[in-house]
Parts: structure tokens; C-alpha cells; sequence
């Protein structure tokens, strides 16, 4: 059984996943808007994953017997500027998940939910690779620059990066 505290912790998590889903959504238009079919492709899978995520999270909560909420969410921008400047945002927002996840797990030791606390030890290595995966686009994105031959290869490898990783 959850406690009250841990349920509302968990269930703002489940918003910030749901969120990051809408983020990751919207910026997968905004590639393939600018015919980058490899990022858009990426971003996409990356949006289901964080959705993938969130019902992860709603599933333990109802089984816990808490009840896990729906939240409205907020819009996320339409346009991100140039892919270094997504991939950036990407990144930051992956390292502001972690932080919260860090945060969560802090609450259930505090609150002394071992079950819980076990069960977000997957999220502690998931957040361990989004990191390390959107560190190494950064740093390729950044050595292109704007150059447009090199987006292209950038695109190009990006979209193998998608097929080879299935989402997790
Ligand atoms: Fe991108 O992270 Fe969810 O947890």
C-alpha cells in the first residue's frame, strides 16, 4: 500500500513523463517539418517511450492500490530554434528527469517504501542512458555546427541510431 505522500510524489512523476512525451512529440514535428526524417524518426520513438514510461508509473500506482491521476499538461514550444538548440533542450530536460527521479527516490527511503524504492532503480539506469545517448548526439551536433552537407550525414545517422535501438 502506498502512502499518501509517495502516491502524490509518484503521481507528479507521472506528469513530468507524460509531459516529456508532448516535448519529444512536438519536436519530432518540427524535424519533419525541415524534412529531417531521421530525427523526426527518433523523436517520435522517443516520445513513445516517455509514454511508456508514464504508464510504467501509472500501472504500479493502481497496483499499490493508489490511484493514479491524469494530469493537463502544458503546451510545449512549436519550434526549437536550430538541432543544436534541440538537441540542447533534449538534454537539459533529460538531466532535469534525472534530478526528479533522484528526487523521488530520496522520498521513498525517507518514507521508508523499500517496494517503491526498488521499483524506481529501473528508472535510475533508464535516466543513466538518456543522459549518456543525448550527451553523444550533443557533442556530434555541436561539430557540425550549421554546416548543411554535415546535417544531412547527421540526419542520416540518426535515423540509423533509431532503427538499431528500439524503444526500451
Ligand atoms: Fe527521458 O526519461 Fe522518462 O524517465
Amino acid at each position: 500500500m502506498l502512502s499518501q505522500k509517495i502516491e502524490n510524489a509518484l503521481n507528479k512523476q507521472i506528469k513530468i513523463e507524460a509531459e516529456s512525451s508532448q516535448v519529444y512529440l512536438a519536436m519530432a514535428c518540427w524535424a519533419e517539418n525541415q524534412g529531417f526524417e531521421g530525427v523526426a524518426s527518433f523523436m517520435y520513438e522517443h516520445s513513445d517511450e516517455e509514454r511508456m514510461h508514464m504508464l510504467k508509473l501509472v500501472k504500479f500506482v493502481n497496483e499499490r492500490g493508489g490511484h493514479a491521476k491524469v494530469s493537463a499538461l502544458s503546451a510545449p514550444p512549436a519550434s526549437f530554434g536550430s538541432f543544436k538548440e534541440m538537441f540542447q533542450t533534449l538534454f537539459n530536460h533529460e538531466v532535469m528527469v534525472s534530478q526528479k527521479i533522484n528526487d523521488l527516490v530520496h522520498i521513498t527511503l525517507k518514507e521508508r517504501d523499500y517496494a517503491t524504492h526498488n521499483f524506481l532503480q529501473w528508472y535510475v539506469s533508464e535516466q543513466i542512458e538518456e543522459e549518456s545517448l543525448a550527451r553523444n548526439i550533443l557533442d556530434k551536433i555541436n561539430l557540425i555546427g550549421d554546416d548543411k552537407g554535415g546535417l544531412y550525414m547527421f540526419d542520416n545517422d540518426v535515423k540509423i541510431l533509431t532503427e538499431t535501438n528500439p524503444p526500451v
